[in-house]
């Protein structure tokens, strides 16, 4: 096949693949060129729009722009119009001017633009009666006068919706319109229906479920907690071939029913029962009745955001078990998120129930008490007309168990399917290695993100909680970058943060928040804890870094700088945060008994996170060329600083607080001086031998234990760390079978016992912060924050005692970094390294002397454009343009003296 030399591809408006509904002035393209040479960069783009596919008519050209971005290049100086659909493609300049063909065309639509003023139709409800809990459905019909062209659904709903067009289910879509900070921000959805209108008569319906508006919403056995009528709101509009178009609006003449699914909650299951079935069209069976029209604001209504959540991949259970006690349970496999679709024959009126679980007990029996609340029951009757088909509609299940309750003696695997569900991220990389142990803690970690990213970041996919903590999601973010490309997924995230941000500057415990809307609140302490306010700062700054978003860090900007000027109000020393509740060290093993709280000091950590986010917010001020500002911030820190070394930093340069996790903070976050730090570095080495080579940190410490070993000189006590597989450690969990990661370090203890049911979840992902160090350190692909987006890739291989090979790949919004190495017989290294085209980079390879150094079988000095030096850690230094790259050598013995050149 020939391949161009110079070509465009992987085309995104807004991080997704040709995106409907954008409510976005100036639509931000990015794309990736292909090359089949080395240091190939842009030097100039042009980009054109047109009506069409095929471009026959430009409504706006670039030029060529000379410039070598190609990643969220805005249209600026033009004005897309709404409902539009805008067909765009690209081409490119490399260095020595050649210029590659067009891309194929993409698209990007718009939505209504000015959602505030463009509905006009009427939030639509059915009448509230006893049967709260069952899910209504409201229809209408409609004729269609002559042959259409095409056809759209805007719509969005209080509670949850599933849309019928003539019988079809409209759109791929589940849990729509979303969890946002419903009484601030509504998503509304688009949806081209063109090729499910019929001609003449059409109906349609939608099905309303509670969700998270009036569901079952936290621990506190509470609902109703946003509001208490499920309504939709909906708009069909309809293009002739005569160029007229029709619209149809939900309004007081749609129709309402009760439908089969007689109870479907976030946290307590669905009950279905399929004898109250009927077809939309049906009228003898059904009684329809009138909607009633809902007053309720639609201000507050904003185009979707987040990549939907989608069916992503189906498993099949790998046995049948019957358990000590004698029920019969499915095991998937896999601790899993979504539920259970199943086939199932039998007489009318027989009821099967599914019950979820994500371990069995020491005993091997089925184990539902850490659900808490959550009851996690489908429960469904027959109709009894041959073999039915059935899959809940508005809940999943957290579970890898699923007990079987009413089925028929005999029961095949194959009626039975976990439908996995979440966020449709797209994957961005892989990382295998030589230990199978590793390699199933990166596994688990992925299935943590699977499990909780299901349109907001949660702790646990569950309990009753399933709550945007922002700790955790401040925590695992980076990780979370690494796996999955999690832009549009943060944007909407962190917009409801700063929706639910107090006026005080305050963060709430989780986003969304939901405090503002129960009846007794959630206490005084529900807000703003360090560590988990920091999410404002950190989660934007992270999503800069890892895909170099400019346009976030300016929207969040004001957020963050209201979040380090709460603290800097708190308590009377505007440097130290020594006031409020806070939870510390969450789950630290050096915990006093009965507490959850890690032994670190707390003002420690308020005030050491205080220090880190102030000089987060100066980098951004720096970025968005707010010089007075960034001022302002250096000079705070410079106080913050100076206050944290008086009250926790010994005149003789020891720190004050004795835990792993302060060691960790005061590093990482490069509060000591030299004399300090160097005391620091060599302390934490001690206070993870004193712990027999063990972690004690918690929630807060662990993220950034490995990395900060690796960066201080310790890297080969992280690679011990990881490699323990007795408690407390990352793998000892593998050991135990685990398939996701678990909010304890002892979930399950050595003897087979549990940690107290009233916290335990085995998908938990604050720990699986682990992958950042697997993909930073291990394998060493990092992003260089000058050059956010991995513009400028450092790649930076660490072996370490354990492994032979790594092989890891990123996809950047450029394209595909690759990092391998192996250890060779003799102390033979190779390292392999792919740049993607646009890209520059570094990469440098540990232990070696510049002279043994070889790439693609000839000595560096003979590779044209490559050049190395000698570093002083006996390490050489590579500058890179984009290619692949063979790189052999022989590892220097730590003892051989190294000429530094
Ligand atoms: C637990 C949550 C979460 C943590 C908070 C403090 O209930 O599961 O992980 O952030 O507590």
């Amino acid at each position: 096949m020939f391949i161009p030399m110079l070509a465009i591809n992987h085309l995104r408006c807004e991080y997704k693949v040709n995106p409907i509904g954008l409510d976005v002035k100036s639509p931000r393209l990015s794309w990736q060129l292909q090359s089949d040479q080395r240091n190939c960069v842009q030097s100039a783009y042009q980009i054109q729009l047109s009506l069409t596919d095929c471009h026959e008519q430009t409504v706006w050209d670039s030029g060529k722009v000379i410039s070598d971005q190609s990643i969220h290049v805005e249209l600026a100086g033009w004005e897309p119009q709404a409902r539009t659909r805008y067909y765009y493609r690209i081409r490119v300049w490399d260095a020595a001017e050649e210029q590659s063909a067009w891309s194929a065309a993409a698209f990007f639509e718009m939505g209504l633009m000015d959602s505030k003023n463009a509905w006009q139709a009427d939030w639509i409800t059915s009448r509230p009666d006893e049967h709260d809990t069952a899910c209504p459905r409201l229809r209408t019909t409609f004729e269609l006068k002559q042959e259409v062209t095409c056809a759209r659904i805007y719509v969005t709903a209080l509670g949850l919706y599933e849309l019928h067009l003539n019988n079809k289910r409209v759109g791929q879509d589940y849990f729509t319109p979303g969890w946002t900070s419903y009484g601030k921000r509504l998503q509304y959805r688009v949806y081209d229906v063109t090729d499910l209108l019929q001609a003449g008569g059409n109906i349609l319906g939608a099905y309303l479920g509670d969700g998270w508006y009036k569901g079952h919403l936290g621990w506190k056995k509470e609902k109703r907690i946003f509001g208490d009528q499920a309504a939709l709101l909906l708009e069909l509009h309809v293009h002739y071939a005569d160029g007229t178009v029709e619209t149809l609006l939900s309004d007081g003449d749609w129709k309402t029913a009760s439908s089969a699914i007689c109870m479907s909650d976030i946290y307590m299951g669905e009950t279905y029962d399929a004898r109250l079935e009927t077809d939309w069209t049906d009228n003898t069976s059904t009684r329809w009745s009138p909607v009633d029209v809902l007053e309720y604001t639609k201000d507050i209504i904003v185009a979707q955001e987040n990549v939907p959540v989608t069916r992503v991949q189906e498993l099949e259970p790998i046995a049948l078990i019957t358990t000590p006690q004698g029920d019969r349970v499915l095991d998937m496999g896999q601790n899993m998120v979504g539920w259970v679709k199943f086939n199932i024959e039998g007489e009318q009126g027989h009821t099967v129930e599914l019950r979820h679980a994500e371990i069995l007990d020491h005993e091997g029996n089925f184990y539902t008490e850490n659900l808490r609340g959550a009851a996690q029951s489908i429960r469904y009757t027959l109709k009894g007309e041959g073999v039915e088909s059935y899959e809940p509609h508005f809940t999943f299940q957290g579970f890898r168990y699923v007990k079987l309750i009413g089925f028929a003696e005999s029961i095949n695997l194959d009626d039975f399917r976990g439908v996995v569900l979440h966020s449709d991220m797209e994957r961005t990389s892989d990382f295998q290695c030589s230990s199978p142990l590793v390699n199933q803690l990166h596994h688990n970690i992925l299935w943590g993100q699977k499990g909780n990213f299901l349109d907001v970041p949660t702790d646990c996919p569950q309990r009753d909680e399933r709550l945007g903590w922002t700790g955790d999601a401040q925590m695992f973010i980076r990780t979370a970058s690494y796996l999955m490309n999690t832009g549009p997924f943060f944007t909407k995230w962190l917009r409801d943060l700063q929706a639910d941000q107090g006026e005080d500057g305050g963060i709430p415990f989780f986003v969304p928040d939901l405090r503002s809307s129960t009846s007794e609140g959630w206490g005084d302490t529900s807000h703003s804890s360090a560590a988990w306010g920091d999410a404002a700062v950190i989660c934007p700054w992270t999503i800069y870094e890892m895909y170099g978003d400019v346009r976030l860090l300016a929207e969040q900007y004001d957020s963050m700088k209201r979040w380090v000027h709460y603290i800097h109000e708190q308590g009377n020393n505007p440097y130290l945060w020594n006031t409020g509740f806070h939870f510390g060290d969450w789950l630290g093993l050096d915990s006093k008994p009965d507490s959850y709280i890690g032994a670190t000091d707390k003002d420690f950590v308020a005030t050491a996170f205080y220090a880190y986010s102030v000089s987060l917010v100066r980098k951004v001020a720096a970025v968005l060329g707010q010089g007075e500002d960034e001022a302002y911030y250096a000079k705070l820190h410079d106080h913050i600083v100076t206050a944290f070394r008086e009250e926790f930093v010994t005149p003789a340069g020891k720190l004050a607080v004795p835990t792993q996790t302060a060691h960790v903070l005061a590093l990482h976050f490069e509060l000591l001086d030299a004399k300090a730090r160097q005391r620091a570095i060599d302390q934490l080495g001690k206070l993870v031998a004193d712990a027999g080579n063990h972690l004690t940190t918690g929630f807060v410490g662990t993220p950034y234990l490995n990395p900060v070993l690796s960066e201080t000189g310790h890297h080969d006590l992280a690679y011990t760390l990881l490699f323990q597989e007795d408690y407390p450690s990352w793998l000892y969990q593998v050991t135990k079978g685990a398939t996701t990661v678990w909010e304890h370090w002892d979930g399950i203890k050595e003897d087979g016992s549990l940690w107290s049911a009233d916290m335990n979840s085995f998908n938990h992902y604050a720990y699986g912060a682990i992958g950042e160090w697997l993909y930073r350190y291990v394998a060493g692909i990092r992003s260089d924050e000058k050059s956010p987006g991995f513009h400028v890739v450092h790649i930076e291989p660490q072996p370490g005692p354990g492994l032979d090979w790594v092989e890891a790949s990123l996809d950047t919004m450029y394209g595909r970094v690759g990092s391998s190495w192996y250890r060779r017989k003799n102390n033979e290294m190779e390292v392999h390294v792919t740049i993607p085209a646009n890209v520059t980079g570094t990469v440098v390879l540990p232990g070696v002397s510049l002279q043994t150094v070889m790439e693609g079988g000839l000595p560096l000095h003979k590779v044209p454009h490559l050049q190395g030096v000698q570093t002083k850690e006996s390490h050489v230094k590579i500058d890179l343009g984009s290619g692949s790259y063979h790189f052999t050598y022989k590892c220097v013995e730590e003892s051989e003296p190294v000429t530094i050149k």
